[in-house]
C-alpha cells in the first residue's frame, strides 16, 4: 500500500469520521511525538503505523517472516476488502455530503430569504415600535385619564360619604317624623273614636229631639184644641158678660170680671161701670190729673170724666147702689213718692138727693191710712154751686165737691198737683195719712164699693 492511499485515506476521515471508527482492528503504542492528529485522524492512522513497525521489526528478525506475511498479506487483504467496503461507503458519504451540500445551499437560500424576512419583521417590529409606542402615548393619556377618573372617584367617594352621612341623619329625621307621625295618627284616631262617640250621643239626642218634636207637635195639637176650646169659652164668657150687663138683676161687680160693665138698678136706666176683676165696683179715679174735678152739683149727681182713666161715677148712683143692699168701701191712695196705703169700711151708704146725698154711713174702718171720713159722717154733699157744710164760708169754692163739714179732715176731689204740693192747701188730701199736712196732695186714689157677703 503507498502513501498516495494513506493521505486519501486521512482526507477522508478528517472530512468525516464513520463507521471506520467503529471497527476499531489496531491497537498501538505509537509515541506521542509522531502521532500528531486529530483523535479521529490517529484512530485510522495509528493502526496503520503500528503494523508498518511490526512489518520492519519482523523482517529484521527473519524468522517465521514468510508466514508472518502471508498472515500479514492475509491480514492485508482483509484490511483492503474493509478499505473497500470502506471506500464504498465513503462514496455513499460523498453522496451523503452533496446532497448534504445541496441542502446547504438551499439552507443558504432560505438563510437569505430568512434575512429578508428578518427584515420585514424588522421593518415590522419598527412598526409594531410605533405602534406600541402610539399605544404608549395612548396609554398614558388613558392613565392620566385614569388618574383624573380615580380623583374624580375620590371626589365622588367623599361626596358619597357626605351623601351617606346626610343620608343617615335624614333617615334619623324620616325616623323621628315617622315616629311624630304615628303619634299623629294615634292621637287623630283617637280623636276620630271622639267624633264617632260625640256622633253616637249626636244620633242620641237626634233621635231624643224627634221624639221631643213629636211630643211637641202633639202638645201643638193639643194646644191648639185647647185655644180652640177657649175661643168658644171666651165666646160663651162674653155672651154671658152681655147677658149678665143686659140682665135686669145684675146690679154690681159680684161676680163677673174686668173691664166696664152695664149696671142695671130699680128706678133708674142702666149705666156703665167699671168693675177690676176682683168683685170691686170703682166709684172715684185719680191717676193724672187729665180730668178736672171743679165741677157744678148737677156734674157731681150725674157723673163725670173717662171711666177708665180719671172720673166720677155719680151720686144718684151711688145712692141707688149703696140703698139696695150693704156695701164695704175701700180706698187705696197713693204719694207722689209711690208709697201707698188704705182704709177699709164695711157699711158704705148715701142719701137721697132729695137730701142732699149725705154720707149717711161709712161702718167701721180698718186699713193704713187711718180714719178720716168718720168725720164727714152725716154731711151733705156740698159743690161750689151748693154749699151744705157747717162752715161760715163754702169748703168747695176753689174746687170740687166733698161731704164737707168745717171742711173736715179728707178731700179725695181736690186739685191734682203732678207733684204732689198744694201751696193753697186746695189739694187731694187724706189728712191721717199725711200727719193732716194740708200742703201735702196726694197722686193717685181709687175708692172702690163692693156688696157685703157677710
Ligand atoms: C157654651 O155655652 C153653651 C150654652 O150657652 C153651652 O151649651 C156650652 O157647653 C158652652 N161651652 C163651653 C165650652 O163651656
Ligand atoms: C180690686 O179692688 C180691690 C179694692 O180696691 C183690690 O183689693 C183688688 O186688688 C183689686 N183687684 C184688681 C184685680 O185690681
Ligand atoms: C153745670 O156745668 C155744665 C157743664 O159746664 C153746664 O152745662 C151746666 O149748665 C151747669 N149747670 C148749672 C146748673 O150751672
Ligand atoms: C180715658 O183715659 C184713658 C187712660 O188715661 C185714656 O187712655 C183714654 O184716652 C181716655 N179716653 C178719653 C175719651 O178721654
Ligand atoms: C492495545 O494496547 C494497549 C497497551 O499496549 C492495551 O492496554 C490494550 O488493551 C490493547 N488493545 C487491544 C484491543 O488489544
Amino acid at each position: 500500500m503507498g502513501p498516495s492511499v494513506i493521505v486519501v485515506l486521512i482526507s477522508l476521515l478528517f472530512l468525516t469520521d464513520l463507521t471506520v471508527a467503529d471497527e476499531e482492528p489496531f491497537n498501538s503504542t505509537v509515541p506521542e511525538e509522531v502521532i500528531e492528529c486529530s483523535p479521529s485522524c490517529f484512530k485510522v492512522i495509528k493502526p496503520v503505523l503500528d503494523h508498518f513497525m511490526q512489518f520492519k521489526t519482523s523482517a529484521d528478525k527473519s524468522q517465521n517472516l514468510n508466514e508472518q506475511l502471508m498472515d500479514v498479506i492475509n491480514e492485508n487483504k482483509i484490511k483492503e476488502e474493509n478499505l473497500y467496503a470502506l471506500i464504498k461507503s465513503n462514496d455513499e458519504q460523498k453522496n451523503t455530503i452533496n446532497t448534504l451540500t445541496k441542502n446547504n445551499d438551499a439552507l443558504m437560500k432560505a438563510q437569505s430569504s430568512n434575512e429578508e424576512l428578518i427584515r420585514i419583521f424588522k421593518s415590522e417590529i419598527s412598526q409594531k415600535n410605533n405602534e406600541i409606542e402610539n399605544k404608549e402615548t395612548i396609554i398614558n393619556s388613558l392613565k392620566n385619564q385614569i388618574n383624573q377618573k380615580s380623583e374624580e372617584l375620590k371626589k365622588a367617594r367623599e361626596e358619597k360619604d357626605d351623601f351617606s352621612k346626610k343620608l343617615l341623619s335624614c333617615s334619623d329625621n324620616i325616623i323621628k317624623n315617622m315616629n311624630s307621625l304615628m303619634e299623629k295618627e294615634k292621637e287623630i284616631q283617637e280623636h276620630k273614636e271622639e267624633i264617632k262617640r260625640k256622633d253616637d250621643l249626636l244620633n242620641k239626642k237626634d233621635n231624643e229631639i224627634l221624639e221631643k218634636t213629636d211630643q211637641a207637635r202633639s202638645k201643638d195639637a193639643l194646644n191648639e184644641a185647647l185655644t180652640s176650646q177657649i175661643n168658644v169659652i171666651s165666646q160663651n164668657l162674653t155672651e154671658t158678660n152681655e147677658k149678665f150687663s143686659t140682665c135686669d138683676e145684675i146690679n154690681s161687680c159680684l161676680p163677673s170680671g174686668k173691664g166696664l160693665f152695664h149696671i142695671k138698678l130699680p128706678g133708674v136706666s142702666a149705666f156703665e161701670a167699671p168693675c177690676n176683676g176682683s168683685g170691686w165696683m170703682v166709684i172715684q179715679r185719680r191717676m193724672d190729673g187729665s180730668v178736672k174735678f171743679d165741677r157744678n152739683w148737677t156734674e157731681y149727681r150725674d157723673g163725670f170724666g173717662n171711666l177708665t182713666g180719671e172720673f166720677f161715677l155719680g151720686l144718684e148712683k151711688l145712692h141707688l147702689i149703696t140703698q139696695s143692699r150693704q156695701h164695704e168701701l175701700l180706698i187705696r191712695l197713693g204719694k207722689v213718692d209711690g208709697s201707698t196705703a188704705f182704709e177699709k169700711y164695711d157699711d158704705f151708704k148715701i142719701g137721697s138727693g132729695r137730701d142732699s146725698y149725705p154720707l149717711e154711713s161709712v161702718g167701721r174702718p180698718t186699713g193704713d191710712a187711718g180714719d178720716s171720713l168718720n168725720n164727714n159722717l152725716n154731711m151733705k154733699f156740698s159743690t161750689f154751686d151748693w154749699d151744705n157744710d157747717l162752715e161760715e164760708g163754702n169748703c168747695a169754692e176753689d174746687g170740687g165737691g166733698w161731704w164737707f163739714k168745717s171742711c173736715g179732715t179728707s178731700f179725695l176731689n181736690g186739685h191734682f198737683h203732678k207733684d204732689g204740693k198744694s201751696e193753697n192747701e186746695d189739694g187731694i188730701n187724706w189728712g191721717s195719712w199725711h200727719n193732716y199736712d194740708w200742703s201735702v196732695s196726694l197722686t193717685s186714689v181709687e175708692i172702690t164699693i163692693r156688696p157685703k157677703l157677710f
